[in-house]
């Protein structure tokens, strides 16, 4: 079974049967407060019981105060790993999270900027320093926004980097994985498919074909 580099984010619920099917070929699924709220904590464990991906991501973008964002994370013991802002800063917030999900045997993962239009990038290098202080697992930055993409591939050349905006919001499938993201994040262009299990399979095929143009392009 050839995976796809892909991180399913599943906002929306999909028939089970569709689900099993198609999670086969994804490294990921990232949770929000979309399923969350519908589902429960519950429903979404049960969704996920048969699954068998790699790494489940809660996407909160969790933006408070340590104690409140430890209670939160405590709560969702099914997930594998948690996305926070960088913003918040790190004493008696991110520090303490972090310190946390490491003794939780978790991860975390933050982020260095949005794939809206309204983000605006010139607090980058404020971000980047706590990034870089705190030495989080993995960073989230936009296919929406190539040369952002690159720059932060370049700030932090080992880390996991995780790309939304692919689909829907308007990024090429495989583009991302060009400019330095190690998996695609895409939601609707999967789920509102009507045939998710061959879209699946197309993206993957896609994003082959654009990893061997783009190595063929830097050798
Ligand atoms: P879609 O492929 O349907 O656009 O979904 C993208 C997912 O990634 C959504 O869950 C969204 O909340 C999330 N996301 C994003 O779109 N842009 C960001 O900068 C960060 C995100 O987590």
């Amino acid at each position: 079974m050839l995976k796809g580099r892909i991180i399913f984010s599943m906002d929306e619920e999909i028939p089970q049967h569709v689900l099993l099917k198609i999670s086969e070929y994804f490294y990921g699924i990232k949770i929000g407060y979309p399923l969350l709220l519908r589902k429960g904590i519950e429903g979404v464990k049960e969704i996920l019981r048969k699954l068998e991906v790699d790494e489940i991501i809660m996407d909160l973008k969790l933006a408070d105060i340590d104690n409140t964002m430890i209670n939160i994370v405590k709560q969702l013991d099914f997930a594998n790993s948690f996305i926070a802002h960088s913003f918040i800063g790190i004493d008696g917030a991110l520090g303490e999270l972090k310190n946390f999900l490491d003794n939780e045997g978790k991860k975390l993962y933050l982020l260095a900027s949005m794939s809206h239009k309204g983000w605006n990038d010139e607090f980058y290098p404020y971000i980047k320093t706590i990034i870089k202080s705190l030495n989080p697992y993995g960073i989230v930055a936009p296919a929406t926004k190539p040369n952002v993409l690159r720059i932060v591939r370049d700030d932090f050349p080992d880390k996991i980097l995780i790309s939304p905006g692919v689909g829907a919001q308007g990024g090429k499938i495989g583009d991302a994985l060009c400019n330095g993201a190690d998996y695609e994040i895409i939601g609707r262009t999967i789920y509102t498919s009507s045939d998710p299990e061959n879209k699946v399979k197309e993206i993957i095929k896609i994003q082959e074909e654009k990893i061997n143009e783009c190595k063929k392009t830097s050798t």
